[in-house]
């Protein structure tokens, strides 16, 4: 049952979906010898321009049509974003045909001298802790790549023939849900809240996919000490014997766990006797930005890269070498006394709730898909922090509900538009809210795919716009609803 293995014949197998892991599927496949269709439910420009690449590889594409299986179909590969829910999968469910994803083809696909994975989830930081993970072991001279939902396909890297030592790899829930045999070296799960439960169903659903990550892990399970439900994964998971349950604490640590001593990130689970020493890997400072949440995954990566073998000089070099992404708590400007700051990577509450702990005094810019959450929580606990709020996007009101809940006298924009102009007119109104030594965040709680392409967009659109403010040329208002 499954795939057969790469020197067997493949078949007809159809990919699903026209994106960045469908491509890479869809040529592998097909330069694996079988017999590629590629289905996608949209029929746009970006599409059409794949579909003529691929079709000029021999590979066939049907566009405009997600839901019937193709004829002759023997296995579906899935992109990670299409729903277990999708009618596609009814449809092979009832002709016996087996859905796996990409990462689950990616696994099959290993030969025997294959690079372990190291690999990372959590609802939030995991892009963050792949990239530090990977500077560790670049630093302690391994030949390694971060891949999978950071963004390169790990089939790309599987099959690119490269003498890689080890790998760093992103998984999403949904790449979790689809890949059944992944079995790493070692994996962390960095934190558990809910999000994306409108594909998954439930957090019960959304837990388990996480909790995929631990099976079969052979060396160590990293779990967030200060996150029980991380712990409680672990607990769930079949391992291989010998493999070890790792902790990671902002706090004191106990034995076989990492934490933080006086500015201090130190080691107490790969040391020769952890119940009477410590190993001082780096310090606080080493970490950028050093805010709660990041020294959180600098530690899961050492946690990581240590279950692995690397000495803690590369733990602390690969630290200080690590910058932050874009759109990640960056600063971009102060504008008369107020500090500007993108964070449109926080696209969930859990993220959000870290980034409005960050600073004292907020003008909050929030708003765009909810994904199926729920914002009571959130701003019941940040509510003392905000002087105001100003909200964009599709599921907005659902955001001016629970500050009208739990924070009714913080004054709220409410702006209408979905504008290439909305964000400018959005800082436009935050500027207006705020007071000399405040902060603006661009925190918006959900995703952004309502008005912009991605969260990078969405963040270049408020980093131009508080350029524009400094110049003296921004801050449009039009069309605001004040509360
Ligand atoms: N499509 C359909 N029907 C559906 C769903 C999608 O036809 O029901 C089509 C779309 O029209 C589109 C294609 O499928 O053409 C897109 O597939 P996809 O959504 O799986 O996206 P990819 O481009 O293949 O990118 C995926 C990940 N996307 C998602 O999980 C939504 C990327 O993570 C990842 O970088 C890439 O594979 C490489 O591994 C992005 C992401 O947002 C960054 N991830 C989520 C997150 O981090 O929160 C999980």
């Amino acid at each position: 049952m499954g795939v057969p293995p790469p020197s067997g014949s493949w078949g007809s197998v159809t990919v699903a979906g026209l994106g960045v892991s469908g491509i890479s599927a869809a040529r592998a496949l097909a330069g694996l010898g079988a017999a590629v269709t590629v289905v996608d439910g949209g029929d746009g420009e970006r599409q059409r321009e794949s579909a003529k690449a691929l079709e000029q590889e021999g590979i066939a594409v049907r566009l405009g049509d997600g839901t019937t299986l193709p004829e002759g179909t023997e296995l579906v590969v899935t992109s990670p974003g299409w729903k277990p829910d999708s009618p596609l999968f009814a449809a092979a469910a009832k002709a016996g045909v087996d859905v796996v994803g990409d990462v689950e083809i990616a696994w099959r696909l290993r030969g025997p001298d294959s690079a372990p994975w190291l690999a990372v989830t959590g609802t939030n930081g995991k892009t963050t802790t792949v990239q530090m993970l990977a500077s560790i072991l670049s630093a302690a001279g391994l030949r390694t790549a971060a891949v999978g939902n950071i963004g390169t396909p790990i089939i790309d890297v599987v099959l690119s023939g490269e003498p890689y030592d080890v790998l760093a790899v992103e998984l999403s829930s949904y790449q979790l849900h689809w890949a059944p045999s992944v079995r790493a070296h070692s994996a962390a799960v960095l934190n558990l809240a809910p999000d994306h439960l409108d594909w998954h169903g439930s957090m019960q659903a959304y837990a388990a996919d996480k909790g995929r990550i631990y099976e079969g892990n052979k060396v160590a399970c990293v779990y967030n000490a200060d996150d029980p439900a991380t712990e409680e994964l672990v607990r769930a998971a079949d391992v291989e014997e010998g493999c070890r349950a790792i902790g990671f604490t902002l706090g004191t640590p106990a034995p076989s766990q990492l934490g933080v001593v006086e500015g201090i990130l130190v080691d107490r689970a790969f040391v020769q006797d952890r119940y009477n020493s410590a190993q001082e890997l780096a310090e606080v400072s080493d970490v950028q930005p050093p805010a709660p949440h990041n020294i959180a995954n600098a530690l899961a990566a050492a946690a990581l890269a240590r279950a692995f073998g690397v000495e803690p000089a590369a733990v602390r070099d690969g630290l200080r070498a690590f910058r932050p992404d874009a759109h990640r708590i960056a600063h971009v400007a102060d504008v008369d006394g107020i500090a500007y700051v993108d964070d449109s990577k926080a696209t969930n509450t859990h993220a959000t709730e870290a980034s409005l702990a960050s600073f004292e005094h907020i003008v909050w810019i929030a708003g765009g898909l909810a994904k199926g959450a729920t914002f009571d929580d959130l701003v019941a606990k940040s509510a003392s922090r905000l002087r105001g709020a100003v909200l964009i996007g599709a599921d907005r009101a659902l955001i001016r509900e629970a500050l009208a809940r739990h924070a009714p006298e913080v004054p709220v924009v409410d702006l209408d538009r979905t504008d290439t102009g909305a964000m400018a007119a959005a800082v436009g109104e935050a500027a207006r809210l705020a007071r000399p030594g405040d902060t603006v965040l661009l925190a918006p709680a959900c995703a952004s795919m309502d008005m912009f392409v991605n969260y990078g967009k969405r963040g270049e659109a408020f980093a131009e716009a508080v350029r524009d403010l400094e110049a003296g040329t921004g801050g449009g208002q039009e069309q605001a609803q004040g509360r």
